[in-house]
């Protein structure tokens, strides 16, 4: 079976890894988001990549969820040292070698694709990770800080500010000219069924639909598209997609996330049982709906939310 996972970072992740348990046989292509990637220090990082490259590859900080576990941080205290920041993102020292080595061969003129397999071919995730497209996409949030409105990066509002402030508007800045990355579009055309993991809605599967040609391939192929909340009981189960949900004008409720997606581009979708009540408004949606325990508690219980979403997709095909 050929399984296409549009994912983010954290929730893409822990949904893959529930996955490759409920399908050991299948072919996994995930086409991952980058808009959230920075340059800090001259180094291109792709926090989004590397937290699906670490957590199928066993190097992941299992509580954290991103970064390395058993991390050191002398080289950013170094960099502190020289008064170099920013001192709000913490870059660990063995995750500083693989945004060196990405930072390396993109400069001697390879594109992130071939890049992340090369990374991947240390790490052997178990999957085919692609970056949804070679070109730089950045995510920039609009806020207003003493009555002035002003854009800053994905990064800068989610860590540094952590949501704090109303995000106005989000803009995937460089989405609109980007091109899918190679094998992008081939592999939801041959794909049997595509899912979008308990992803942010917004800054991670919105983003890699805004570029240009990936939402058409999705609604226009014959495999069953199906998708699960990260909203249960009205609210995000980890971090802060509340308030880019707000940006956009969307509720955090599992059904309204349904909607926002639309009946063109999903077939199913899969709400927590806390609410089983949303099932019925998702349905008159025209998309199939069913409520299973959504909560990515340990890799047995996401691989049975996996199951559900493939089963779904059976009764939808
Ligand atoms: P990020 O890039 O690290 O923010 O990760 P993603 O975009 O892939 O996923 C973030 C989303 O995962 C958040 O909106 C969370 O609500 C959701 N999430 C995290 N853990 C769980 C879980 O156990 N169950 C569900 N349903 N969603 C989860
Ligand atoms: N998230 C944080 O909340 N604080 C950090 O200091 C931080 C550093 C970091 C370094 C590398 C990396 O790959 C990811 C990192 N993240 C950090 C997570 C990252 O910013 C994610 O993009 C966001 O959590 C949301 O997607
Ligand atoms: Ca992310």
């Amino acid at each position: 079976m050929r399984i296409v996972v549009l994912a983010g970072g954290i929730g893409g992740a822990r949904f893959l890894r529930g996955l490759k348990r409920a399908v050991p046989d299948a072919e996994i292509t995930v086409v991952g988001n980058t808009g959230d990637d920075i340059h800090l220090f001259g180094l291109k990082v792709c926090p989004d990549l590397d937290t699906v490259m670490y957590t199928l590859g066993g190097g992941i900080h299992e509580e954290q969820g991103w970064g390395r576990e058993g991390e050191t941080f002398a080289v950013k205290g170094e960099l502190a040292a020289y008064g170099v920041g920013p001192e709000w993102f913490g870059l660990g020292d063995k995750d500083f070698a693989t945004h060196i080595v990405r930072t390396q061969m993109l400069g001697a003129g390879y594109p992130l694709s071939a890049v992340t397999e090369a990374l991947c071919a240390r790490w052997q995730p178990g999957v085919r990770l692609l970056p949804m497209s070679d070109d730089r996409v950045e995510t920039h949030v609009a806020i207003e800080v003493d009555g002035e409105q002003r854009a800053v990066h994905f990064q800068e509002y989610w860590v540094k500010l952590r949501a704090s402030v109303d995000a106005k508007a989000v803009v995937a800045v460089g989405a609109e000219a980007a091109k899918p990355a190679p094998g992008v579009l081939e592999a939801i055309a041959a794909a049997d069924v595509v899912l979008f993991p308990p992803s942010n809605p917004v800054v991670s599967v919105g983003t890699i639909l805004a570029v240009p040609g990936i939402r058409e391939a999705v609604a226009a192929s014959p495999a069953p598209v199906v998708g699960l909340s990260p909203i249960v009981g009205d609210a995000p189960v980890r971090g802060m997609a509340d308030k880019v949900l707000a940006a956009v004008g969307v509720e955090s409720t599992a059904a309204a996330v349904a909607r926002h997606y639309g009946s063109g581009l999903l077939d199913g979708w899969l709400v927590d049982t806390v609410d089983a009540g949303a099932v019925a408004g998702v349905e008159e949606a025209g998309i199939a709906c069913r409520a299973v325990p959504l909560m990515m508690t340990d890799v047995d219980a996401t691989a049975e939310m996996a199951r559900a979403a493939l089963a779904l997709a059976e009764e939808v095909r």
